[in-house]
């Protein structure tokens, strides 16, 4: 080990040393290192293999198919995309060009949201980046790549093991020439509450720095006040592209509805581009946008707004392609579309399919669709290792006109209900959750104020309550903390204000307030408590802790630490394949990874050998050809 490096060095063994041998020698560090880097490795895999991982509650015997990655030319520079052209033009005049293109463009979700809303967001980086070249290299096509944020920020942390940062690094590095897109909650960045606003402007600044162009900025009330400032940070922080978004309910073509019709959507619209916006979003969380009123609404905005239309849904009810087809003939910009194998159901319309649908269609944009396929089908073969997190959904729902439930919250919602023993009451959840929304004063529902609701609605299905019971007898319930939270304006104002009655209740004597939430909050001296960072967190992540670590501390406190120790006792996880990283090895079983660039470990499980009284386990690998064992705490 170290000492053998010692030993047998040069200078030592001509008996030359000094105290500064080991300061003028840095590579017997680096040697010891790496050593100590292969048995944090081999210790995280004998842990799964002991032990599963703990994400995984009960592993099945399961057949995978390995996904085959399809082929690309790597031997010239990339080709032309949008990022290079943004580069060119600068944020104002791409925004121009874009307005001006005619045929539609397609966003890519499936590394955001399709895996957020089908598979818990659990997807890896490591099956991302296996594609991530090739496909920037064989469709440079595409408008943007959505990759980073909404929830898949904490989950990287909280379940996976990985560095958010790192992720987007990778993938920036890997398509260097489209952009990539990224979901930010408003004053809630990639949280579930409001943060000081020199935090969030931090984080849109790093964010660029790290490889974001596309901001899509919403907030879960449709608050511009929350909307605004955040778009702000993109045009003073960034050469990015802030999308302001207009989040969309309800069903515009109601003549009954008075609350969020095409007036309302106009106007937020207006307000959203006055603000600086680069590009609208129309966010339709829930998928309940439906082909009329996605024609109306897109023609409305059109003739009233100056700048590009971006719309995204979710396929939960299963007709949202329809929904396209009359946006992009009213003459929506940009449209969010899953690869096949992660699309449908609670992700995006199938990609594939909606290029084929467009082929001959004036306003088509040309694809290879043949490649096009083949990451469909590689999609499709990763997605089985991720068979734990699936939702069960097996076929479109038109019950989401009724609930209202955004798709990345209703795949959630399933396990959750499960997990509370109320899996066979889960319909009950959902129509209960609608009723919360009427309570509420009829609101948007998306993260974090779906939440809200959502809680809600658990919260009193668990606990055999009615909403009667809650106008009646609600001074002797305790609400769950996120319900009293969003009544004293912690989330900021609903659209039309608290109904006054529920927020009474819910209240009892604390006084609401209307201010943006982030007025209240100290602003962050970023000099002073990163130094206290630094001095806590120091080089255990294998480097000096940096900014984007701190920022990550400062949205996750608790989950940042976790994964900070995680990485402590097992090193960097994220290049392990997903098959090994969730179900372990078989013995005999020999897998290549990449510690960091240039320093590829093979490592071949052997056995499991005895278990002592303590409960400490021997596991045998062969690492690079040398028998190693380490020990595992048996926690059976
Ligand atoms: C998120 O905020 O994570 C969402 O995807 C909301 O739809
Ligand atoms: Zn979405």
């Amino acid at each position: 080990g170290f000492l053998d490096n010692i030993l047998s060095h040069p200078t030592f063994r001509q008996g030359d040393v000094t105290v500064n041998f080991i300061k003028e020698h840095p590579e017997l560090f680096q040697i010891k290192k790496t050593r100590n880097r292969a048995t944090k490795m081999v210790k995280f895999l004998g842990d799964v293999i002991i032990n599963g991982n703990e994400d995984v509650k009960k592993p099945e015997k399961r057949k995978f198919i390995k996904p085959v990655v399809p082929s690309f030319k790597d031997d010239n520079a990339y080709p032309k995309g949008t990022k290079d052209l943004l580069s060119e033009y600068g944020p104002e005049k791409f925004s121009r060009w874009l307005l001006h293109e005619g045929k539609v463009h397609f966003t890519d979700t499936t590394m955001r949201d399709a895996h957020q809303s089908l598979l818990a967001t659990r997807m890896r980086t490591y099956d991302m980046e296996k594609v991530a070249e090739g496909f920037a290299r064989n469709h440079p096509e595409v408008f943007s790549m959505e990759v980073w944020g909404g929830a898949t920020f904490d989950v990287c942390m909280r379940f996976l093991k990985e560095d958010p940062w790192e992720r987007l690094r990778r993938l920036r590095a890997a398509m260097p020439n489209v952009l990539l897109q990224m979901l930010l909650r408003g004053s809630n960045g990639v949280g579930y509450t409001a943060y000081p606003d020199n935090l969030i402007e931090k984080f849109v600044e790093q964010a660029w720095e790290n490889g974001v162009d596309v901001f899509r900025i919403f907030d879960s009330l449709n608050w511009m006040e929350s909307i605004a400032p955040c778009i702000e940070h993109v045009r003073n922080k960034t050469n990015g592209l802030a999308e302001g978004t207009i989040c969309y309910t309800g069903d515009l073509m109601n003549p009954k509805e008075t609350k969020y019709n095409l007036d309302y959507y106009v106007q937020l619209g207006k307000d959203i581009e006055n603000a600086g916006a680069h590009i609208i979003g129309i966010k339709d969380m829930a998928g309940i946008l439906k082909p009329d009123a996605a024609f109306e609404l897109v023609s409305a905005l059109k003739s009233r707004i100056n700048v590009p239309i971006h719309l995204h849904t979710h396929d939960t009810s299963s007709i949202q392609a329809a929904t396209y087809l009359k946006a992009i003939e009213a003459g929506v910009d940009v449209v969010d579309v899953a690869l096949g194998g992660l699309s449908g159901l609670t992700s995006q319309p199938n990609f594939n399919s909606i290029v084929e649908m467009l082929k001959f269609h004036d306003r088509g944009r040309a694809f290879n669709t043949d490649k096009l396929n083949e990451y469909s089908q590689y999609w499709e073969a990763v997605r089985r290792y991720y068979y734990p997190f699936e939702s069960g959904l097996k076929a479109g729902s038109g019950e989401v006109y009724k609930h209202e439930i955004p798709g990345g919250q209703y795949s959630n919602l399933k396990p959750q209900a499960e997990s509370l023993g109320l899996a066979d009451r889960f319909h009950e959840i959902t129509e209960m959750y609608s009723k919360v929304n009427e309570l509420f004063g009829d609101i948007i529902k998306v993260t974090p104020s779906s939440k809200v609701v959502g809680d809600m609605a658990q919260y009193l299905v668990s606990n055999n309550l009615s909403i009667e019971d809650v106008l009646e007898k609600g001074e002797d319930i305790s609400f769950p903390q996120s319900v009293k939270s969003f009544f004293r304006g912690d989330l900021g104002q609903p659209y039309g204000g608290f109904p006054e009655k529920i927020q009474k209740i819910v209240l009892k004597d604390e006084k609401p307030y209307t201010e943006r939430p982030n007025a209240y909050l100290e602003p962050i001296d970023f000099e002073k408590e990163f130094a206290k960072f630094e001095k806590t967190f120091g080089e255990g992540m294998g480097r000096d802790v940096e900014i984007t670590d701190f920022l990550s501390y400062k949205l996750y406190p608790k989950v940042f630490t976790d994964f900070y120790n995680h990485h402590l006792e097992f090193g960097g996880v994220m290049n392990v394949p997903t098959k090994n990283f969730f179900y372990g090895m078989e013995p005999g079983e020999e897998i290549i990874v990449d510690l960091d660039r240039g320093k590829t470990l093979l490592i071949e499980f052997l056995s499991i050998g005895e278990t002592d009284e303590d409960g400490m386990a021997k596991v045998f690998f062969k690492v690079n050809g040398q028998t190693r064992a380490v020990e595992v705490k048996d926690k059976s």
